[in-house]
Formats: C-alpha cells, structure tokens, sequence
C-alpha cells in the first residue's frame, strides 16, 4: 500500500460502511499515513485514494456509520465495485444491529452482486469476536450467497490484517469491474 503516483492505474470505487465506532476511519488513516489519528464522529464521508498494488488504486468512500447517517447510506452505493463492512469484534451487544444494517444495504438493487468485505475490526481488545464467530452472527454466507465475500480478522491500531483485507478487496474489485466491463461490452453489441 502506498500514495498514487501512477496514473496508469486501474480505478476502484469503494465503499466502506457499518455502524458508529466502528473503526472505518481509523482504518482509512491507517491505510493512507499508516499511522494512528484520534477521529470524532463522522458526520457526512471522507474518502482516499490509496494504491494497492501494482496496477489499481482504491478510492474509499469512508460514510459515517450514526443512526441518522444510516438513512443517507443509499445515496453511496451507485457504481461501487466492493463494499467495505466494518465491525467492532468487542460490541457484541450491537452485533444484531450491525447485520440489519448490512441486510439494509444488500436488499438495494444497486448493489447487486457487488463483492463484500467484512472486517472483524478491534481484535487487539479483550473479548473480541472472532472471524468465524462475526460470519456467523451477521449471517454472511446466506447474506453474500449471490456474490464473492469474504471475512477478515483485524486491528486499526496495529495495522495488523489490513493489508490482507484490503488485497482481497482489490482481488474483489477488479473481478467486479471486469464482470462490468463484459456486460457493458454485450450491451453495445445488442
Ligand atoms: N482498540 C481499538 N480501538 C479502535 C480500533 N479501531 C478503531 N478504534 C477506536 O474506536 C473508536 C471509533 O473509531 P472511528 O474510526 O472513529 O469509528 P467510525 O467507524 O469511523 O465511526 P463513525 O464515524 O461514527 O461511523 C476510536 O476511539 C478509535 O480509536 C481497533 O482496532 N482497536
Ligand atoms: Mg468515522
């Protein structure tokens, strides 16, 4: 992971979402400085660009995950190529709350069979919920069973699983825009 410097790069649109406290934007930082920054509440989105190998750079649309920005969460979804959900391990009182929200995102048209990504975030905290634990309780595989998912353990903090994670969502990604590209390709030939 690095800072964009090439502009033969294939562009990834993506897009990161889950409830409040998260850790969405710490890992967005993360990513970008590779460093740790005390974040407040967002309010609206921040978004980054970040390369991620040696031929796609990720745009990432970090949405704030409050009660009242859940509502404008719809508004992000045209055109993404993979949809980013976060989950804080340790909030297991809230681990039912965060799978209506990824129910309420896939029930929308516009994403429809777009690979997801889920992150297991904040398992440096004691008591945290395992991968294979948080692909149970937010019932991804029957959530995800039309398209390509996939669950990753990490820790904002540390840095520790993001670069896994964010390998898969490349992988993801440019398998997404292909799949676009094809259909797209069809589409003029009819
Ligand atoms: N221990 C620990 N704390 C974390 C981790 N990731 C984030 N945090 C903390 O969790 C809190 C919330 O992090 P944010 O990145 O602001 O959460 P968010 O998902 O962007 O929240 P909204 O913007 O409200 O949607 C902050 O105090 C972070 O420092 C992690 O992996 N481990
Ligand atoms: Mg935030």
């Amino acid at each position: 992971m690095g800072l964009v410097h090439s502009k033969k790069l294939k562009q990834a649109h993506i897009l990161m979402l889950g409830l409040d406290l998260a850790g969405k934007s710490t890992i967005l930082y993360k990513l970008k400085f590779n460093d740790f920054f005390l974040t407040s509440p967002t309010i609206g989105f921040n978004v980054e660009m970040i390369e991620a190998g040696a031929n796609i750079a990720l745009t990432i649309w970090d949405v704030g995950g409050q009660h009242k920005m859940r509502t404008v969460w719809e508004n992000y979804l045209e055109n993404i190529d993979t949809l980013v959900y976060v989950v804080d391990s340790t909030d297991k009182q809230r681990l039912e709350e965060a799978k209506r929200g990824l129910e309420l995102i896939l029930r929308n048209d516009q994403v429809k069979n777009v690979p997801v990504v889920v992150l297991a975030n904040k398992q440096d905290l004691p008591g945290a919920v395992g991968a294979e634990e948080i692909t149970k309780r937010l019932n991804v595989k029957k959530l995800c069973h039309d398209r390509n998912w996939y669950v990753q353990p990490c820790c904002a903090l540390t840095g520790d699983g993001l670069s896994e994670g964010f390998q898969k969502v490349a992988s993801f990604a440019k398998s997404c825009m292909k799949s676009k590209q094809e259909a797209f390709a069809i589409f003029k030939q009819d």
